[in-house]
């Protein structure tokens, strides 16, 4: 397969001023007929063939200006010939049949438990018509679907309607990949929102029959979200209408269609009875996120794919602006930093690695990753770092109001920084162009002053950046450092101040200090860099116990709990001692915001004990990995075990279920400490827990910590008896048992769930909780023998059949192997190639494997 390169982008040769499009919807054979209202673009007329797009489609017709035409497509569209075209506005008909009972991909037009629904993006409107598939293609739609189901949705304001039709406008110029269509017997949950200028508009979240009760989190969130972007950036909504549906069979967690977002029904339902509190936070985040797509994506768009980062970092930033400012920000940036970690700095150590705007691609569905998403936040977040507050907000009026209704660049997004500071943005845009996660050193020095003088302390930084796929050589970048200093009693002596780093290697100063100071760094996660420094257990100690910085003060106890496993796990001295006094006094601090405490409590997951080891250039061994991680929670239970029941108990509450940063961080906690208990008392505790929880957080949290002593096999038979008429809830049932097994059991158990009658390749929840469950499952999907990768591997193959994009998206648990010992290498390395050998493989999962090959 073709790899597309951005270097390549050529403007498309028509403008298209509108369309309409027509469904006659049945299950086998869905008939779209589309008017196209083109027009050559004033630098190609007169020269230009007309490229559709179109995949899995039966003409039926094409008119010309009325006139029918005789072309067959090839397999990815259809070329109208040049001397086929008018130099003057024209109209394009096409007929065509679809059937979206076959549609397994789940991408175009496709069923999910009787309802029709779609999902475009990147390129799935030319599996519903023949179409310049593109997002620099915008026009306005106007859409009739035609079929008895009683609720039939499109994008933009309903205009008209009878009995088996209704007909849709949009009145904003969109690309094809925001277009969506949904059929089906739903019913609504219904409110309103009054915008800053005074519009009503029509809110609805439309579920199953029976699912009412579960949709006010998602709309208080929906409010909450709509509220916050006219507060914070002025953005107020645009249609008469905004309509939620939730299916689910989705292949992602959402899609911000205009006007009409489609979610995966488990990020819209919920209640205190069936959703955890992670669960709440992140329907409230995930509500939030598509809602702000609205602007950062949908008014402003990309210009093509490579893009991409320019609305999915921005809007992630955005969102999680917005849980902060809902919840706490400290806990927040935490969670957010953590999962950068474990998900971005470990696709930026291997092999599928690239840049945030990367340079090619063969399936552009391949890109929705941590890098694109979760890194692109992050450098919005270092812009705003940079520029300031502020600036900040100048220069995000000024894009909007300069590129509102176009296809935009991340050129362009720079440029309106650059225009509002007049700063020179070339050497930040390298965080855009080239992949990797930094390394950044650091050393200090400290100069006593003479008798009576201050003393001077010094921070020396060097930069460097590891080779990366295709990229051999990096630049130096330009890295925000957000520095405070403690002195030796823990007061903060200097508060934050950025550092501005450009060169490889550079030296600040900080006079006028009277002892040596402590030094908190990388306050708030202020560049996504690794921070490489040796500093001692007592320092992290000390800063886990004095940093004015909660992020630092997390940082520190990570730190300090990593360092202790890798030098258990390499030879190194024993820190045991001072890391579990340490922590134990924290967990103890009842001043502390039981969120954070929870937090910090948290050890390194077996897998960043793996990325750390290798960092370090050492060969991760899962089992003594996990050996150490349990030998340290034991530790920790062992010092705390006279605190534990009063402690727990003391985080109980008697209110009813509230899904507030209050509530949940209390039971966050309490999970926490019950795990600890349970490897105490055998369950004893857990299992009173369990059958006492009023509310699915406790549940689960019991439920973990039985499963992961090796019990709870009673719990899970009554979960499953409970629940089991409840798909969203079960794919907990099915995932927790997949990543908690025991290593030597986890192959074996995985096979069986694969078994069950429950399980279903065609949802991608439900893959996705079993076999990212097992690939969850550090130990038990390392093991030595293969196994894992082996089973992994075979039901990739199968899934490919018929959802190569999930497939493909799974498959990146394959991208740790170069980590491993030669004996693990070989085995990943024989499922990759087996994967690659597969005749009829999909480009989706044929670039994965090809990329984590190569
Ligand atoms: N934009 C969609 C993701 C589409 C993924 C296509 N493979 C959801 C989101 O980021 O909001
Ligand atoms: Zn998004």
């Amino acid at each position: 397969p073709r790899s597309i390169w951005l270097a390549d982008y050529q403007p498309y040769s028509h403008v298209l001023d509108k369309a309409e499009l027509c469904f006659r919807l049945a299950p086998k054979g869905t008939r779209v007929s589309a008017r196209l209202h083109l027009r050559p673009s004033a630098a190609a007329r007169g020269r230009h063939v007309l490229r559709l797009d179109g995949e899995a489609l039966r003409l039926v017709s094409l008119r010309l200006d009325g006139q029918l035409i005789d072309l067959t497509p090839d397999p990815t569209g259809l070329t109208l010939p040049a001397d086929l075209l008018p130099d003057a506005p024209f109209v394009l008909e096409t007929e065509v049949l679809i059937d979206p009972v076959s549609n397994t991909a789940l991408e175009g037009l496709y069923m999910s438990n009787g309802m029709y629904c779609s999902q475009c993006e990147a390129q799935g409107f030319r599996k519903i018509t023949f179409w310049p598939d593109r997002p620099d293609v915008m026009t306005r739609y106007t859409v009739r679907i035609e079929s008895d189901l009683p609720v039939l949705l499109s994008n933009g304001n309903p205009t008209a309607s009878g009995p088996g039709w209704a007909e849709w406008h949009d009145p904003w110029p969109k690309p094809s990949y925001l277009f969506a269509l949904v059929a089906g017997d739903l019913v609504a949950c219904r409110d309103s929102f009054t915008t800053m200028s005074g519009r009503k508009v029509d809110l609805a979240i439309w579920v199953r029959a029976g699912d009412e009760s579960r949709c006010a989190w998602a709309m208080d969130s929906l409010i909450r979200s709509m509220k916050w972007d006219e507060e914070v950036y002025g953005r107020e909504y645009d249609l008469d209408v905004f309509n939620i549906v939730a299916v689910d069979d989705f292949n992602m967690g959402a899609m911000e269609n205009k006007g009409l977002n489609i979610f995966n029904s488990k990020f819209v339902l919920a209640d205190a009875e069936s959703a955890t509190d992670d669960d709440f936070a992140r329907i409230e985040a995930i509500i939030a996120h598509e809602y702000f797509h609205n602007w950062t994506g949908n008014r402003i768009t990309c210009r093509d794919w490579f893009q991409l980062c320019l609305k999915e970092g921005l809007t992630v930033f955005r969102d999680q602006q917005f849980s902060g400012d809902m919840r706490s920000h400290a806990v927040k940036r935490i969670e957010d930093v953590a999962l950068l970690r474990a998900r971005q700095f470990r696709e930026d150590q291997g092999p599928l690695a690239h840049p945030v705007r990367p340079e090619s691609f063969v399936e552009i569905n391949n890109f929705y990753t941590a890098t694109v998403y979760e890194k692109g936040a992050e450098l919005i977040a270092m812009l705003k770092t940079l520029v300031g507050d502020a600036a900040y907000a100048k220069a995000l009026d000024l894009y909007f109001s300069r590129h509102d209704g176009e296809a935009a660049t991340i050129e362009d997004w720079l440029k309106v920084f650059e225009d509002v500071t007049g700063r020179d943005l070339s050497q930040f845009k390298r965080w855009y162009s080239e992949a990797g996660t930094p390394r950044l050193e650091v050393s200090e020095a400290w100069e006593v002053g003479e008798a009576g003088e201050a003393g001077v302390y010094t921070l020396s930084f060097t930069q460097h950046t590891p080779p990366t796929p295709g990229q051999k050589q990096k630049n130096p970048r330009v890295i925000p450092i957000a520095v405070g200093l403690l002195g030796p009693n823990g007061d903060e002596i200097r508060p934050t101040e950025v550092l501005e780093m450009t060169e490889v290697q550079q030296s600040f100063r900080f006079e006028g200090l009277t002892a040596r100071p402590v030094p908190s760094i990388l306050r708030g996660f202020s560049a996504p860099v690794l921070l490489a420094r040796d500093s001692s257990a007592a320092e992290r100690a000390f800063l886990l116990a004095h940093d004015t910085d909660l992020f630092n003060r997390y940082e520190a106890g990570r730190s300090l709990a990593r360092e202790m496993l890798v030098a258990q796990l390499t030879g190194g001295a024993d820190l045991r001692a001072t890391w579990a006094a340490a922590l134990a006094a924290l967990i103890r601090d009842e001043s502390l915001d039981p969120a954070f405490r929870a937090l910090t409590l948290r050890l390194p997951s077996e897998d960043d004990l793996a990325q750390a080891l290798s960092e370090r250039g050492h060969l991760p061994d899962p089992e003594a990995i996990r050996s150490a991680r349990r030998a340290a929670q034991d530790l920790l239970a062992g010092g705390l075990s006279a605190d534990l029941p009063g402690l727990i108990a003391g985080l109980a509450s008697d209110r009813p279920f509230l899904p507030d940063a209050e509530g949940a961080g209390r039971r966050s906690l309490s999970a926490g400490l019950l795990a600890l208990q349970t490897r105490l008392d055998g369950g004893a505790a857990a299992r009173q827990a369990f059958d006492a929880a009023d509310n699915m957080t406790s549940a689960i949290g019991a439920l973990t910590a039985l499963l992961d002593i090796g019990a709870g096999g009673a719990e899970l038979a009554a979960f499953a008896a409970r629940w089991q008429q409840d798909r969203n809830v079960m794919d907990k049932w099915f995932m927790l048992q997949a990543a908690l097994a025991a290593p030597d059991q986890a192959v074996e158990l995985v096979a069986e769930l694969a078994a069950h009658p429950g399980f279903d390749l065609k949802n991608p929840n439900r893959f996705r909780a079993v076999f990212g469950g097992l690939s969850a499952n550090h130990a038990g999907f390392h093991r030595a023998d293969g196994a894992g990768y082996r089973l992994l591997a075979d039901w990739l193959i199968r899934l490919d059949a018929l959802n190569p994009q999930s497939a493909a998206r799974v498959s990146a648990a394959f991208e740790t192997w170069p980590r491993y010992d030669p004996a693990r290498r070989a085995l990943i390395t024989a499922e990759l190639d087996r994967i690659l050998a597969t005749p009829g493989l999909s480009r989706d999962l044929g670039e994965m494997a090809g990329r984590m090959r190569a």
